[in-house]
């Protein structure tokens, strides 16, 4: 595996012996604290040579960047939007060149498997091209007046200064998504990736950055600071910072979202997803089955769409589990690049605690475990540095959405299954969480469709038929509703949220009447 690093490592340009600047902000610096980048397959740290490790960014260099990002919103501001969207049709190239490389980085430092890892940068060129085609389209509005003579606009303009924190589980798109709308919208952004994966972070940056000083552009329209929670604090508590966007753990999005409403900054939250997938009796079991499998075990479920429950109508319970367990014996872990594998590891030892303590939670209560329930055993070298843990499938006693063990999300491959007779009570289990980010319903009746859609149907974000609760398209707005989720990303309306709106009412009339018929003169 480290052979194979080190060809990635070379073909993103990084480590070119000397240690990684884990900062940029029109220049690299980076002199603070060393950031390891840890190899969740193998355990090995990722660096060409021993002695090349990411450096964070120090207070002053934390400080220098936050300001530099202002004054690049200052002069990107003016840049028309179009041309905005030029230099972004630039950066979609540039990434588009480097996909295989920078996808194989992601494996190689989220742990996620190969496709998954160039699809994720696939995810990032699909919003490049949306963000190009908006900043022709990203259009106010003209308002009738009820005063002669005059007009009313609507304009977006440019917000300021985004701060994205990202989340390690998607170490390139969800910055995508937030770096395509922020740009075309005329802002400058600072990213503060996971201190998990500052390689992607860089990787992502030199590519952009180039694009960025090739155009004469500042570079700090892109800046990235990488470090720990003290660099995130410092960020999201910076009045310099217009609009934070943060993905991630419900607890720290809780202490993000506080610290920037008490200071009435915009936040936009992607926290916990706690998914379900509800099967109707008259489903395809053969497109329904190997979509939950994905959907609970891909990327070894650790996407916030990751489908953690499983709701099954009783006459298809058996038919169902008996297939689905199938498919979870046949999965192996191994190395995420080698293009047989469909298991990785989970990104730390950490979520390897928070996978056995779920599991210790559902033995506790008395639920079955199906299949998995531990970590493997016994892999070959050099598998057996890495954190991988078995596919579980667990039937709890009962369907008590306010117990834990259905109304937390862990972040594993821990799939819950419940039975219903009546759509209804999945629906009602479906919403009976805090979380309400993604579901999907398996069916072929046109009823349970609309039921499911509508008013009396999920409450989630996303609202799927016949499609797994992960792996959504861009073009959609993506975010979750209910209080664990705030605004939406990527698609749809959600670039509304990275602009100000000013309502100008422009008067070209001799006289300056006031509205509502007032009358301030005798
Ligand atoms: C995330 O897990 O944080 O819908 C994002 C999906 C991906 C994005 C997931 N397009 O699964």
């Amino acid at each position: 595996l480290s052979s194979r690093a080190s060809t990635v490592l070379s073909a993103l340009d990084l480590h070119s012996g000397r240690e990684l600047a884990g900062v940029y902000d029109g220049e690299w610096s980076g002199s603070g604290e060393v950031l390891q980048s840890v190899c969740p397959t193998t355990g090995e740290v990722l660096a060409r040579n021993p002695d090349e490790f990411v450096t964070q960014a120090t207070p002053a260099e934390l400080r220098r960047a936050l300001e530099r990002s202002r004054e690049a919103y200052n002069v990107f501001r003016d840049v028309p939007a179009p041309k905005r969207g030029e230099i972004l049709r630039q950066i979609r190239e540039a990434l588009a060149e480097k996909r295989e490389a920078l996808g194989a980085l992601v494996s190689l430092e989220m742990g996620k498997i190969r496709t998954e890892g160039v699809g994720e940068v696939q995810e990032f060129i699909d919003i490049a091209d949306y963000g190009v085609g908006l900043s022709r389209m990203m259009n106010g509005r003209v308002v009738a007046s009820e005063r002669p003579g005059h007009s009313i606009l609507e304009v977006p303009n440019p917000l300021g200064v985004v701060a994205v924190l990202s989340a390690f589980n998607f170490p390139v798109a969800v910055y995508g998504w937030n770096l395509a709308l922020s740009l075309a919208a005329g802002n400058a952004t600072i990213w503060k990736p996971a201190p998990s994966t500052p390689l992607c972070s860089i990787a992502v940056t030199k590519i952009v950055s180039t694009v960025l000083e090739r155009n004469g552009v500042p570079g700090a329209v892109a800046g990235l600071v990488t470090g720990g929670k003290d660099v995130g604090v410092t960020v999201v508590d910076s009045k310099l910072v217009d609009m934070v966007s943060f993905t991630g753990s419900e607890a720290v999005g809780r202490q993000v979202g506080q610290a920037v409403q008490s200071r009435f900054g915009k936040v936009l939250l992607e926290l916990s997803g706690n998914n379900a997938a509800v099967v109707m009796p008259d489903a395809d079991l053969d497109m329904a089955v190997p979509s939950v499998f994905f959907g609970a075990v891909g990327t070894a479920g650790q996407r916030c769409t990751t489908t953690r429950r499983l709701y099954l109508h009783s006459s298809i319970v058996q038919s169902f589990l008996s297939r689905l367990e199938t498919l979870y014996q046949s999965v192996q872990p191994g190395d995420p690049l080698d293009p047989a594998t469909l298991l990785g590891p989970l990104h730390t030892r950490q979520a390897m605690d928070v996978y056995h303590s779920a599991v210790e939670r559902l033995l506790q209560s008395g639920a079955e475990i199906l299949t998995g329930g531990a970590a493997y055993r016994d892999l070959p070298k050099p598998l057996d540095g890495g954190n991988f843990v078995m596919p579980t499938i667990a039937i709890p006693q009962s369907v008590d959405v306010t117990d834990p063990i259905w109304s937390t999300e862990t972040f594993a491959p821990v799939l819950c299954v419940g039975v219903f007779d009546e759509l209804e009570q999945a629906i009602e289990w479906n919403n009976g969480v805090p979380q309400g980010l993604s579901s999907s319903l398996w069916t072929r009746d046109i009823r349970n469709v609309g039921k499911w859609i509508g008013p009396a149907g999920s409450d989630a974000g996303i609202v799927n038929v016949n499609v797994g609760t992960s792996g959504a398209e861009i073009g959609a707005a993506f975010g979750g509703n209910k209080p664990l989720a705030l605004g939406r990303e990527s698609g749809g309306d959600a670039w509304k949220q990275y602009v100000r709106w000013s309502a100008c009412t422009l008067n070209f009339s001799n006289a300056a009447p006031l509205a509502q018929g007032v009358q301030f003169s005798n």
